[in-house]
């Protein structure tokens, strides 16, 4: 695609590979610095070309251990890939900074893989319009493949739904408590299921479960239906055979405009988001600071109007001035 000249140099910088760059708009993203804006706008049609794909499920399952081993199979293959590692920021993630930090010191030198964790904490639903924003600036950048592996609590698990296009649900050979996790939403968002730790005892059962409870869902209007494959990040065992499930989704995907049809989806919900995020700042900013708001809620005081009138009239002021 051709540059306009008037591309923002951190725009063009991006498109020329420069990491530091990357990393610099990467880090405003998360702190939802406003100056990244028209950074983002600029590169958005220089973006398309990524697939995001998710790695979810509870804690401890071996998320990080198996996005290293794809990463491995991939940089094999010769895709770029990204990665985007959401930090639970709780007490229980030590571990999994610490290992993200020994992964980053091993792709030094490694030009097609660029690796970054991101905070949960203080997004507050907005982690999603987060995770979409760095994929891009990752798919700017060139990458092939944007894996975001998540917290592994229900409710970030089924934002980042609204990004990736396949979702791998990763679960172990004891499911116990995660079977819990699984009514709470898990099921719903797989578009595969991974049992990890297959060099444990029970891989198969819990395979077997998987695949009853899959097979659960009407089979209607070519509905699809997850595949369980059981993967050892650790031995590493059956990590092409999770790529290929992950690919055979990506291509039932491209069948039947089912890609479009997602994306259109996606695209109406990021613009709803981003109209929110600008009303509620106009709303904040008119609340705090409108003199003529000081006066209505005198007279809503005074029982002169009702809430639902003043209301109404803060919504006119704030539509007409956004
Ligand atoms: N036995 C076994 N242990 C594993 C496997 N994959 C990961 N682990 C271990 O499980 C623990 C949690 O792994 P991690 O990748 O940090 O899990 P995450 O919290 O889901 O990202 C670590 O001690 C890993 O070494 C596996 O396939 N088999
Ligand atoms: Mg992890």
């Amino acid at each position: 695609m051709s540059r306009a000249p008037s591309l923002p140099p951190a725009a063009r910088a991006v498109l020329d590979h420069d990491r530091r760059s990357l990393a610099r708009l990467i880090s405003q993203v998360e702190n939802r610095d406003r100056r990244v804006e028209p950074v983002l706008r600029a590169l958005y049609p220089h973006t398309g070309h990524a697939r995001v794909i998710g790695i979810a499920g509870p804690l401890g399952v071996g998320k990080s251990s198996l996005v290293n081993a794809l990463l491995r199979h991939l940089r094999g293959m010769g895709q770029k890939v990204g990665v985007i590692a959401i930090d639970p920021s709780s007490p229980f993630s030590g571990g999994s900074v610490l290992g993200d930090r020994i992964r980053i010191d091993r792709e030094a030198g490694d030009d097609g893989v660029f690796f970054r964790s991101m905070a949960s904490r203080g997004y507050a639903g907005g982690i999603a319009s987060a995770t979409r924003e760095v994929a891009r600036l990752l798919d700017a950048y060139g990458m092939d493949l944007v894996l975001v592996e998540t917290v592994g609590s229900g409710q970030v698990d089924v934002e980042i739904r609204r990004v990736a296009s396949t979702s791998v649900v990763v679960l172990v050979p004891h499911l116990g408590d995660e079977v819990q996790s699984l009514k709470a939403g898990l099921f719903e968002i797989a578009d595969v299921f991974c049992v990890n730790k297959s060099d444990l005892p029970g891989a198969d059962g819990a395979a077997r479960y998987l695949a009853d409870m899959a097979s659960l869902s009407p089979e209607e209007g070519g509905r699809w239906r997850p595949p369980v494959v059981t993967t050892s990040a650790i031995g590493p065992q059956g990590i092409p055979e999770l790529w290929e499930a992950v690919l055979s989704h990506e291509r039932f995907l491209d069948s039947d405009g089912r890609r479009a049809d997602g994306e259109r989806d996606r695209v109406r919900a990021e613009i709803g988001d981003l109209v929110r995020e600008r009303f509620d700042r106009r709303l904040e900013a008119t609340l705090a600071e409108d003199p003529k708001l000081r006066a209505l809620v005198d007279e809503v005081l005074r029982r002169r109007i009702d809430p639902h009138a003043a209301a109404d009239r803060v919504f006119t002021e704030i539509a007409r001035r956004a």
